[in-house]
């Protein structure tokens, strides 16, 4: 395997076959590769190969750019209706006793806590549970509005939507457009999992199909605004059913324009209905965010969000492909310290991401919610106070 950032080194070497090399000549002309070259190189290549490709296509669009943000998160529930098999975080709606249902007032207590810190974003999603509805939502979103016009609001996702739409009975349409009024800012990219019908009907049934998934992100990105867009992986879907996801949201990115960044999420095995079902390894990790960078040519931006990979992969993701980390995030989501993660309370101060990511010779950038830049840290230069 070469580990060599230089993808000249890979079209001289005698190491791969005429089939990759093409693939990369593809990718070094910046040509688009099709859905059968992006399985061939789950199926064949290795880590040096499409380390060094992803590398130059990040580079091309974001130079040597490291993005994060300071945010924190609120779950107002985690309780859900639905009960996902990887989901370790929920509890079903009969045994809520063993859960938490923050009330509207609850949750500004909590955004309130923030009065003080350059937060930028705070992101609201959690379980499903009939009374948080679009009046919850809508109320919510227009206190938290009303306290602090500059927070971003990055908030829930089809899952929630659909759910909560379909009782309120209102169209796609016109819920969205309720809730952009009331303060809505931009959507997460969660409740995606896996888009092929046979894997997600088994991993998380019920929920909102992959076609409503889209179809909520794409009349949102119609009204003018922007969304991410995660994956799930490593679980019991095939190479053919990642490309099938990615090839789904560069279709709708080719209409629409309005992702920012594509998230992989790695599925997580603690305590859940598929912890029988063994983690991928950190190559296959790296792996993974290479081959999404080289596939979704029309994506911005491919995130590495640390608080489920874990910092060290995070880091390690940024020499393939990915461009951003997410954020500081406080300590202010279980979805991940509950499935597993290494990061058991996620919280990074801004030195601590600065340091991280100029320790693999990157220039950290502060982003708001939408890409736009708060702060660049060119070299030696001091945080100061946050
Ligand atoms: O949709 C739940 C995933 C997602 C597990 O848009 C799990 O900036 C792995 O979407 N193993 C919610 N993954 C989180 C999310 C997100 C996170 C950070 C940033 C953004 C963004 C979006 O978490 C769920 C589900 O796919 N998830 N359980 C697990 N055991
Ligand atoms: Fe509910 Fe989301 Fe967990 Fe599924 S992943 S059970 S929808 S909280």
């Amino acid at each position: 395997m070469i580990l060599n950032h230089n993808p000249e080194t890979i079209l001289a070497s005698s190491q791969y076959s005429s089939e990759l090399k093409s693939i990369a000549k593809k990718v070094l002309n910046g040509e688009r590769i099709s859905f059968d070259e992006g399985v061939t190189l789950y199926k064949k290549a290795d880590l040096g190969f499409v380390g060094a490709l992803a590398n130059f296509v990040r580079e091309k669009k974001n130079g040597n750019h490291v993005y994060f943000n300071h945010n924190f998160h609120v779950e107002p529930t985690n309780v859900c209706v639905y009960s996902c098999a990887f989901c370790s975080y929920s509890r079903l709606i009969k045994n809520r006793e063993q859960g938490w249902e923050l009330s509207v007032e609850q949750i500004m207590d909590i955004i309130k806590k923030y009065d003080e810190q350059a937060v930028t974003e705070v992101h609201i999603t959690g379980g499903v549970v009939p009374k948080q509805d679009l009046e919850f939502y809508t109320t919510l979103f227009k206190k938290i509005k009303a306290h602090r016009p500059d927070l971003h609001i990055k908030a829930l996702t089809p899952v929630e939507f659909h759910y909560i739409f379909k009782k309120a009975k209102v169209s796609y349409e016109e819920g969205l457009k309720l809730m952009q009024e009331a303060g809505l800012g931009s959507l997460p990219g969660g409740g995606a999992e896996i888009f092929d019908k046979t894997i997600r009907d088994q991993i998380a049934g019920g929920k909102c199909t992959s076609e409503e998934w889209l179809s909520i992100h794409e009349i949102w990105h119609n009204m003018g605004n922007q969304s991410n867009a995660t994956m799930l992986y490593g679980h019991i879907e095939t190479f053919e059913h990642r490309i099938d996801h990615i090839e789904r949201l560069r279709q709708l990115q080719d209409k629409t324009k309005g992702f920012n960044a594509f998230i992989p999420l790695k599925f997580r095995n603690k305590e859940n209905q598929m912890a029988h079902v063994p983690e991928v390894s950190v190559i296959e990790d790296l792996r993974n965010y290479a081959i999404a960078r080289i596939y979704l040519d029309n994506f911005p931006h491919i995130k590495a969000y640390w608080a489920m990979i874990g910092r060290n992969t995070a880091q390690l993701s940024l020499n393939f492909g990915a461009d951003d980390l997410d954020g500081t995030i406080d300590d202010t989501t279980k979805i991940y310290s509950m499935a597993g993660s290494e990061e058991q309370s996620p919280k990074l101060t801004t030195q601590e991401l600065v340091d991280l990511i100029k320790a693999v010779g990157r220039t950290p950038v502060q982003r708001d919610t939408l890409y736009n830049v708060v702060k660049e840290y060119s070299d030696n230069e001091n945080v100061g106070i946050i």
